[in-house]
């Protein structure tokens, strides 16, 4: 059977944690007398940790010491994981888990590509972290999206070309990495947000049928 390399990223697409990641950068910017607005988060999609709280601190004209700066971003991190605690399966995104055990069955490698490096354990509360052959994250990546590395390490790792490779994403910074990548990117969310990708839908569950096959005879 024809195979391609299907790539996920977690927050946005899989599970959505990107209001919790909202909620606790807001707090953070308010310890720090910024205004953060739900605009500036859509730009924070995808982006790590540290270039996040980077931009904040650019669009609030503040300086901090790197002490500072590591506590804050030690905070940010505690108050998101306090917000994630609850999470479980029931917080997948509407045809996901579907999707991902189609591809199961029809023996497609299927990877995790994202920029969190709370991702493990997310996919451990959502239950469905043994649908992954290959994970890579924040943990194994060094250069963040909009470079291709975290995609490319993934469908090398799978064992499959750039140009064989599916990836997943709701980041504008996502969809430029699998792009530069030479991949077949596939927008989650709104089109006029998402307009650099090969195709959007506003959720999996908008998927015509038998998509699957559409994307295994489908070419960049
Ligand atoms: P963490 P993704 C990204 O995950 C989020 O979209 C982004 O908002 C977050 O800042 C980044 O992960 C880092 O997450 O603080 O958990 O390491 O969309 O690439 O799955
Ligand atoms: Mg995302």
């Amino acid at each position: 059977m024809n195979k391609k390399a299907f790539i996920f990223d977690l927050d946005g697409v899989i599970v959505d944690t990107a209001k919790f990641h909202f909620i606790a950068w807001q707090r953070l910017a308010a310890s720090l007398d910024i205004n953060f607005t739900e605009e500036e988060n859509e730009q924070l999609k995808g982006v790590s940790r540290v270039n996040s709280l980077k931009k904040i601190l650019q669009w609030g004209k503040k300086e901090i010491s790197p002490e500072v700066f590591q506590s804050k971003m030690d905070q940010k991190n505690e108050e998101y994981l306090e917000l994630i605690k609850t999470l479980d399966v029931k917080d997948i995104l509407p045809g996901v888990h579907d999707f991902l055990l189609e591809l199961k069955a029809k023996e497609q490698p299927i990877a995790l590509g994202s920029a969190s490096k709370n991702a493990r354990p997310i996919l451990e509360k959502l239950g469905i972290k043994d649908l992954f052959d290959v994970i890579v994250d924040g943990t194994n990546v060094t250069k963040a999206k909009p470079d291709p590395e975290v995609f490319l390490n993934a469908c090398e790792q799978l064992g499959y070309d750039p140009q064989e490779s599916v990836v997943f994403e709701d980041s504008v910074a996502g969809v430029q990495a699998a792009n530069t990548a030479g991949m077949i990117s596939i927008g989650l969310g709104d089109p006029s947000i998402l307009n650099e990708a090969d195709e959007v839908f506003a959720h999996f569950t908008d998927m015509p049928q038998d998509y699957i096959n559409t994307l295994l005879s489908k070419n960049k």
